[in-house]
């Protein structure tokens, strides 16, 4: 395969992989499966150019070129990207007090600015004579050869999202998030402008169990208990969002048409919750990923913004 369609093909697939790891994050259940199995196969499809990005490459550090150590930090990036993400699919999910995915993940981020800058200093331009007979046979290969590779690599039992199952809730933070001591005595939820306090939410008992699936990698069923948000809503509210907030400052968005299925809870397995958990209280976001249940909540607002209208992951 020519240089040129080996780094326009490695582009692509680089775009793919990236868009469907975000992608996955935001879903559960079979469409997150759909999509990261499109993930896969791309990580799959970068290894199987690597012969021939590796003649490019050699080729390239031949010429005396001032920013080649970018391109190898690139190159270094993008492999430690991706070992880690087939070591999580392979069962090996933890690294010490970190996760395989948190590797993952970083490194894919950290060698965004490197991709950007290669793409800008070395351009790779598709032309029209590209666009032959031969070289889509050529990319038809690599997608079936991408597609067997995902199918005959023996990756271990995983739920869709790829989460393994956690002995316990591991207390994890999204990013820069601090666990907080509340004082219970002053402690209140404001909720649409009504102020709850902690003994007022323990006298609900609504309950569920439910799957938290961190984007860590892990996922923990539990028993949780507490009150559906709706039962504190005033009636005849007119707003599409509920914003839910941290003392932390942390906040996710929901529309108002879930407060059914979002539970206020203030106990775990019977007990009150630990700190890490979120005491006094946090959200439990059935069928929705771990970043969405918001710990330590503080006030629920009900808002006219749309439920969408919030960056796609918190930013602390
Ligand atoms: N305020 C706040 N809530 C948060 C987070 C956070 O960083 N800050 N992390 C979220 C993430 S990413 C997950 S997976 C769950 C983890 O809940 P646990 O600590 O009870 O296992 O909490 C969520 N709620
Ligand atoms: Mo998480």
């Amino acid at each position: 395969m020519r240089g040129r369609l080996t780094n326009v093909a490695l582009l692509g697939l680089l775009a793919v992989a990236f868009a469907s790891g975000w992608v996955a994050f935001e879903l559960s259940g079979q469409p997150a499966r759909a999509v990261l199995l499109v993930h896969a196969a791309a990580g799959v499809a970068i290894v199987l150019l690597v012969p021939w990005k590796s003649l490019v490459a050699r080729r390239g550090l031949r010429r005396p070129r001032t920013m080649r150590w970018a391109s190898l930090v690139l190159a270094a990036g993008v492999a430690v990207s991706l070992v880690f993400g087939f070591l999580h699919s392979f069962g090996r999910p933890d690294v010490g007090y970190l996760t395989a995915m948190d590797f993952h993940v970083g490194a894919a981020i950290g060698v965004l600015p490197f991709v950007v800058w290669h793409v800008l200093a070395r351009p790779a331009r598709l032309r029209p004579a590209d666009l032959s007979r031969r070289n889509f046979l050529k990319g038809a290969a690599l997608l079936g050869a991408s597609a067997l590779g995902v199918a005959a690599v023996p990756a271990a039992r995983r739920a869709p999202t790829g989460s393994f199952e956690a002995a316990n809730a591991i207390p994890t933070q999204w990013m820069f998030d601090s666990t907080p001591e509340v004082d219970i005595q002053t402690f209140q939820l404001m909720v649409a402008g009504t102020a709850w306090r902690y003994d007022d939410l323990l006298a609900f008992s609504d309950s569920v169990t439910a799957v938290l699936d961190c984007t860590g990698g892990w996922y923990s069923e539990q028993a949780w208990e507490g009150v559906w948000l709706h039962r504190l809503l005033p009636p005849g509210a007119s707003a599409s969002s509920l914003n839910v907030r941290s003392i932390t400052g942390y906040s996710r968005r929901f529309d108002v048409d879930e407060a059914q299925r979002l539970l206020l809870a203030t106990r775990l397995d019977g007990s009150p919750l630990d700190t890490g958990h979120g005491y006094p209280v946090r959200l439990v976001a059935p069928g929705k990923r771990g970043f969405t249940w918001v710990k330590w909540v503080t006030s629920i607002e009900e808002e006219g913004l749309p439920w969408w209208w919030q960056p796609p992951f918190p930013l602390q």
